[in-house]
């Protein structure tokens, strides 16, 4: 049983900058017809991944859900775990999460002793990312799930030396979370600054705009990510193509 030691999809990721993430949540696309709908167009938006994973999703819903992306698209699949259940070979890469704006050992590694046999011996590539969550100006599933308190988006230092404690601990990437649905999401100057640190940029959460897309592009953000605005409008996938094609 060995680590899968690849570094294909950490070397996309820090590629360049202005990547796309679509974020598909197995608890929201249990309609098979509408997931297959959307990655029909992803491939024509251009988006760069899909990445998968939820707050609360039943370990079923995730297997029919990435078993169903698998047979039904080519681009790469990234787990965005919620817990140590949502983990599978299927996908190409893990999102090896460390909440490290909170404080709940669960999330800082009892998830991970409870996963560890599995991932250890898993042919997946593991990616250890720091995960940091801001104050998106509701109360988000992941905070209210984790138990955590996010960092007010105006402590600005606060934020940078999360970030920087993260690398130090040996986190490959770091990624800047508002929350599915934030109201606002996250300002592209935090991006900018932490983008001076020279470790590859998630950032997601409420991000519902083209100019929203560009502004954290320009501001340093490797990959962007989307979910709830295409849940509930499939036609950002238009914008995103547009996005993707001026630059
Ligand atoms: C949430 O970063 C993701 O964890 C995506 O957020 O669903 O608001 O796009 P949205």
């Amino acid at each position: 049983m060995k680590l899968n030691v690849s570094n294909n999809i950490f070397n996309q990721f820090k590629e360049r900058v202005g990547q796309v993430a679509v974020l598909i949540d197995p608890d929201k696309y249990t309609n098979l017809e509408e997931l297959d709908a959307l990655l029909k167009k992803t491939t024509f938006a251009k988006v760069d991944y899909l990445f998968i994973g939820g707050s609360t999703v039943s370990s079923n819903d995730f297997k029919l859900v990435i078993n169903f992306i698998q047979l039904n698209s080519k681009l790469p699949l990234v787990i965005f775990p919620g817990d140590s259940h949502q983990i599978s070979s299927k996908a190409d890469a893990l999102l090896y999460l460390s909440l490290i704006s909170g404080r709940n050992p669960d999330y800082l590694i009892g998830h991970h002793v409870q996963s560890a046999q599995e991932v250890y011996a898993m042919d997946i590539e593991v990616i250890p990312t720091a995960y940091i969550l801001i104050d998106g100006g509701n109360l988000s599933s992941v905070a209210y799930v984790s138990q955590t308190t996010p960092i007010p988006r105006d402590h600005r230092s606060i934020i940078v030396n999360t970030a920087k404690a993260g690398i130090l601990q040996g986190k490959k990437m770091i990624y800047l979370d508002a929350g599915s649905g934030a109201k606002e999401s996250i300002p592209a100057p935090v991006i900018a600054e932490l983008s001076m640190l020279n470790s590859p940029i998630i950032v997601g959460g409420g991000i519902r705009s083209r100019e929203e897309m560009g502004a954290l592009r320009d501001a340093g953000a490797n990959v962007i990510v989307i979910g709830n605005k295409l849940e509930e409008d499939l036609d950002f996938l238009l914008d995103i193509r547009d996005f993707k094609m001026s630059k």
